[in-house]
């Protein structure tokens, strides 16, 4: 009996603690004119994407994460990260690329700053849609989010050159990443097991 209930609190502790570990990623946008940094939180209900960005003037701009993380250049870092294959879309239409973030929006008068604070339950920090080890990008111009009519839209948003770009990279915890999704049931089967093995 007693056996069984340890067995029980310790599947319990393993879950929780797979569970309860949450994922700080981060991007540090740098170039001749953009200074940004762009933090992605795990929450409840997704990734919440946060920070401030300067040096453009008032107006939208594309803002997406791109397949590569190789940021020798920004055109260096590829398509928008797009494992589904889908066409692009702005970041609450149903078809969209993973990393359609749709526009950020600079406002002010003196030195315009572009505050961004949204939730995405699209884009990951583990698993199939996981955007660690790519890039983050602002393009030059706004995102048309894909009802721009034309193939552009369809690809790009016709969001023009990419003025901005940084890798996204691991902020916290800074001990290992192991999906939970592969973590989580081997050791709840092992865990299982060995429940099954101390009853009896
Ligand atoms: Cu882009």
């Amino acid at each position: 009996m007693y056996a069984r209930v340890f067995s029980f609190l310790v599947v319990i502790s393993l879950a929780v603690q797979v569970r309860s570990e949450t994922r700080v990623a981060i991007a540090h946008l740098i170039s001749q004119n953009v200074t940004g940094s762009i933090t992605f939180t795990e929450t409840a209900n997704g990734i919440r994407v946060s920070g401030t960005i300067t040096g453009l003037d008032v107006g939208k701009y594309g803002f997406h994460v791109h397949e590569l993380g190789d940021t020798s250049t920004c055109d260096a870092a590829g398509a928008h990260f797009d494992p589904d294959d889908n066409t692009h879309g702005g970041r609450d239409h149903a078809v969209r690329h993973v990393g359609d973030l749709g526009n950020v929006q600079f406002v002010g008068t003196e030195n315009p700053v572009a505050n961004v604070d949204f939730v995405d339950n699209v884009i990951s920090l583990r698993g199939r849609n996981s955007i660690i080890g790519r890039t983050l990008v602002l393009h030059e111009q706004e995102d048309d989010l894909g009802l721009g009519g034309n193939e552009g839209s369809l690809n790009t948003g016709n969001a023009g050159p990419r003025i901005g770009c940084g890798v996204i990279g691991i902020r916290s915890p800074s001990g290992p990443w192991n999906s939970s999704a592969s973590v989580f049931p081997s050791l709840f089967l092992l865990t299982l097991t060995a429940a099954f093995v101390i009853g009896k």
